[in-house]
């Protein structure tokens, strides 16, 4: 008690320093500081962060420590181990704030808190707040008449989940399946606690991204204030849509406190132009506690929202205000989109399920890639990112993104952004492995409200159009021995963790989705047929397919037996440029198997790079150095990935989606990503704008027979040619073949199977290529180099192209210029960053081309440092 006291007259002296900042309602500011909880066992071993020191809310204890100089930058070299003390000590904020007299003269307060990172005990003014124990959810308690005019003060003590969890961990006599191990030793590798918290699975580290097991309030913290009413929550409900008219119910949730009374409410909609097309105003009849006020509305033809090629992105913006208006309390908004939104799942005469989305109507073929959090510190990503980064997810012609379970539910902006961009959402909730104590009532019960919260909060966002119960769970359970060896264990205990997984995602979920989705599909997991005898099947629902790049790591021709419904993941790895290498490793350090580069390579231990050579050996030999297995990588990676998604492409109406994994990165690192942790496009990018493109050609060669098929993913029909062309590598025409077509909307036709020996005659493979092309007009619209043999054994020669800069300023321009055949040319400026218009390049003999260059660096400096690599030149040198 005394040393309580004493305590508390310290912090009070302290505090006075702490400059309080005026408070208002919304997002609360206030100047945060953090320290090392005192008494804790990291005390004694780290007392540089004992003392108290500046907090960035939202935010998180890595990223204070590193603002505070406590710790190195934890993506540069090889800190992690290092660092995992952070995560096994618990941590304590604090925040002083007045309350202007207008806001404190309120009668109800409330306090959000929009994201605690995780076990949080909050204090209000000495006061016990709340207890938090879910990252993902929305925490919020009332503070009515507890806020005074000056120096109140926020406490929230974050406990490490490691230490808090693991003596019940270690003690279950079975454990449940987790995910990626410590190789650290700050947590067990039989004992996981990553599956028993809800926090970001990935703190825990992935197999493309560090351990950082963080903790801090990584959200803002709001402060609310009211009068007799508040407006909680606007919804629109769709009843009916076509194209001639939309039939919608507006949902307002407001709460009333005091006795009955009535009150006017207003909606008005503007169109996407902004123009008012719906004004109602009636008296509503309010009574004590929460309701929800429905209210009807239609608009003829609607401007619907449509995924990107497919249509317009329109929207309309909804607003309520009750009573007389000017209390912010009193209002609420939504932009929305009207779109229906169906998963076609028709039986075939084999026994399969198809699996399709139908926006509008219309089964629109899924085209883009999974996504992974954007930092291992999330409060960090800023919405120029986020732009950045699904802009370009669009620019490469993809329709949908997948947020993989392993991470958080992303922000407002994101949506937003997908909105804005067509592009389709489908939403994982946060499970990224393993299972999950779905057998306790307590878990469950935090689960369903984190899904309310998040469903409720994203539900008006057109761009959603899937939630889904986890990644890999059911699968991981059925067909990769999880199930088997705990029912062998302990057949009782198995039982009930299935049946809990059954209970939550083929139950609660479900449940939630229905009852607040507006409509949404749900879907249990993925991959699955919706909790059927198979988890993983090729015939029925979605498809994670892996024997390429994981075990047993067929080589990349796999990819075209295998032919899903839907493929939800499938990838291959590589390295970002040579510039990002760069910023975390010397030039000393980059060796295949230094430790600052296997550091960065998460993939089975330090297997990654052997698997990454082993498909860079099958297709492309041995790289001579450090600079040619990054550059390899890419190819190989963007080369495999165009296969597997072309094949899915043609395989359309039986297959309907294509989205490989994975589309950016957490870190700078090796991964499977299109884009690096900046958004700089690596040569996969690039192609997927090409192999993702609404009208395109695949000609995919498979035992030495090549399948030509023309896509068409628009709504229109379209008149077009394809020309076939066999060649020598300097260009000399043997063979040509041209026809008309005329595509059907929505459509993939094949036009022609030909047989290596039909295309080559004689002539010799390892010198001659097939170009397929499809044009309209004079316009090429998309091309395709098939080779006969491996590039490996192409007869592909060096110095065929020359490169050179022109211009300045605005209008600088690459000029790239082939003599005989080039191969993957990827142009760069080393450390200048510059924006090209395209990349990675396969040129016709003689094939001159003309790039735009956007960057800050003066012309000199990028002429300079321009560098070109080429498949001809990179393979000579390891001949
Ligand atoms: C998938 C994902 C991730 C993982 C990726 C690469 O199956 O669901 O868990 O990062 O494979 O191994």
């Amino acid at each position: 008690m005394q040393i309580r006291d004493a305590w508390v007259r310290f912090g009070a002296v302290v505090l006075a320093c702490l400059l309080p900042v005026l408070a208002q309602a919304g997002v609360l500011q206030a100047r945060w500081e953090f320290r090392l909880l005192p008494g804790g066992a990291q005390v004694a071993v780290h007392p540089e962060a004992a003392g108290w020191g500046a907090a960035q809310v939202p935010g998180s204890v890595h990223t204070d420590l590193l603002a505070a100089g406590l710790i190195g930058d934890p993506y540069v070299g090889a800190p992690e181990a290092q660092l995992q003390w952070i995560g096994l000590a618990d941590w304590e904020y604090r925040a002083g704030f007045d309350v202007d007299p207008a806001t404190l003269a309120r009668p109800h307060a409330e306090l959000v808190f929009e994201g605690l990172d995780t076990f949080a005990e909050v204090e209000l003014n000495g006061q016990p707040l709340l207890r938090a124990d879910n990252a993902h959810r929305t925490w919020k308690a009332r503070v009515d008449g507890r806020l005074q005019s000056r120096g109140n003060v926020l406490r929230i003590v974050f406990r490490s989940p490691i230490t808090r969890l693991l003596p019940a961990v270690q003690a279950m006599p079975h454990k449940i399946a987790g995910n990626y191990p410590s190789p650290y030793g700050d947590e067990p590798r039989d004992a996981m606690v990553g599956n028993f918290v809800r926090k970001p699975a990935y703190h825990f580290g992935w197999d493309w991204g560090p351990r950082y097991v963080t903790a801090g309030v990584w959200r803002p913290v709001r402060l609310e204030t009211w009068g007799a009413q508040r407006v909680t929550d606007l919804a629109v409900r769709t009843e009916a849509l076509d194209a001639n008219l939309a039939a919608l119910t507006t949902l307002v949730e407001v709460e009333h406190a005091g006795a009955d009374a009535t009150l006017p409410l207003r909606l008005e909609v503007r169109d996407p132009d902004g123009k008012a097309v719906v004004r109602i105003v009636r008296d509503v009849l309010l009574k004590a506690g929460t309701q929800t006020l429905q209210v009807p509305w239609q608009i003829p033809k609607p401007r619907r929202w449509w995924p990107a090629g497919q249509g317009a992105q329109d929207r309309y913006s909804v607003q309520v205000t009750l009573g007389a208006g000017e209390d912010p309390a009193l209002r609420a908004s939504r932009r929305i989109g009207l779109r229906s939104v169906e998963l076609r799942r028709d039986k075939d005469a084999q026994g399969g399920q198809g699996f399709a989305f139908v926006i509008n109507g219309r089964e629109v073929f899924a085209k883009g890639a999974n996504v992974i959090p954007f930092d291992a510190f999330p409060a960090r990503v800023d919405t120029a990112r986020l732009r950045t980064i699904l802009t370009a997810a669009r620019d490469a012609n993809m329709n949908m993104l997948r947020n993989w379970g392993g991470g958080y539910y992303e922000d407002e902006a994101y949506f937003e952004l997908a909105d804005e961009l067509g592009l389709m959402v489908w939403q994982d909730f946060m499970f990224g492995g393993g299972m999950q104590p779905g057998f306790d009532p307590a878990f469950r019960q935090s689960v369903v409200a984190e899904a309310r919260d998040n469903v409720r909060r994203l539900r008006h966002h057109p761009s959603i159009v899937l939630w889904c119960g986890n990644n890999e769970e059911e699968t991981a359970w059925k067909d990769w021995g999880h199930g088997r060896d705990l029912g062998k264990a302990d057949p009782a205990f198995a039982a009930r963790v299935w049946q809990g997984y059954v209970d939550l995602f083929g139950h609660d979920l479900r449940a939630v989705v229905a009852e607040q989705g507006l409509g949404v599909p749900y879907w249990s997991s993925s991959p699955s047929n919706d909790l059927d005898d198979k988890a993983n099947d090729s015939t029925r629902g979605d498809k994670h397919y892996w024997q390429v790049w994981g075990n047993p790591a067929l080589p990349v021709s796999a990819y075209l037996k295998e032919t899903p419904r839907f493929m939800s993941e499938y990838g291959l790895q590589s390295w970002p440029s040579q510039a990002m290498v760069d910023r975390f490793a010397t030039r000393a350090e980059q060796r295949i198997d230094s430790p600052v580069i296997q550091a960065h390579q998460k993939f089975m231990a330090g297997q990654g790079n052997e698997r990454l050579l082993h498909y860079i050996r099958l297709g492309y030999g041995e790289p001579a150095d450090f600079p040619a297995f990054l550059y390899l990588s890419q190819v190989m990676q963007a080369e495999g990935i165009q296969l597997a998604a072309l094949h899915h492409r043609a395989s359309r109406p039986y297959t309907m989606g294509s989205l490989y994994w994975q589309l950016n990165d957490v870190w700078p690192g090796a991964s499977w990503s299109g884009m690096d942790h900046e958004g700089n496009w690596k040569g996969l990018h690039f192609q997927a704008r090409r192999f993702f493109a609404d009208l395109a050609v695949a000609a995919l060669r498979d035992d030495g027979m090549t399948r030509v098929s023309l896509l068409n993913d628009t709504a229109q029909p379209h008149s077009v040619r394809w020309r076939l062309r066999v060649m020598d590598l300097q260009g000399q025409v043997l063979g040509t073949q041209e026809q008309a077509v005329v595509l059907a909307p929505g459509s993939a036709t094949e036009v022609g199977r030909f047989s290596d020996a039909r295309l080559l005659g004689g002539a010799d493979p390892a010198r001659t290529i097939a170009v397929v092309e499809l044009l309209q007009e004079q316009r090429l619209l998309s091309r395709q180099v098939v080779g006969f043999v491996e590039a490996r054994d192409q007869a592909l020669q060096p110095g065929q192209l020359q490169a050179s800069l022109q211009g300045e300023g605005d209008a600088l321009e690459v000029v790239v210029q082939a003599r005989g055949l080039v191969r993957a040319a990827w142009i760069d400026f080393g450390a200048n960053e510059a924006v090209l218009e395209d990349n990675l390049l396969d040129l016709l003999p003689g094939e001159r081309r003309v790039l735009r260059v956007r960057s800050a660096s003066d012309v000199e400096t990028l002429r300079a440092a321009l560098r070109v690599q080429t498949l001809g030149d990179v393979l000579e040198e390891s001949r």
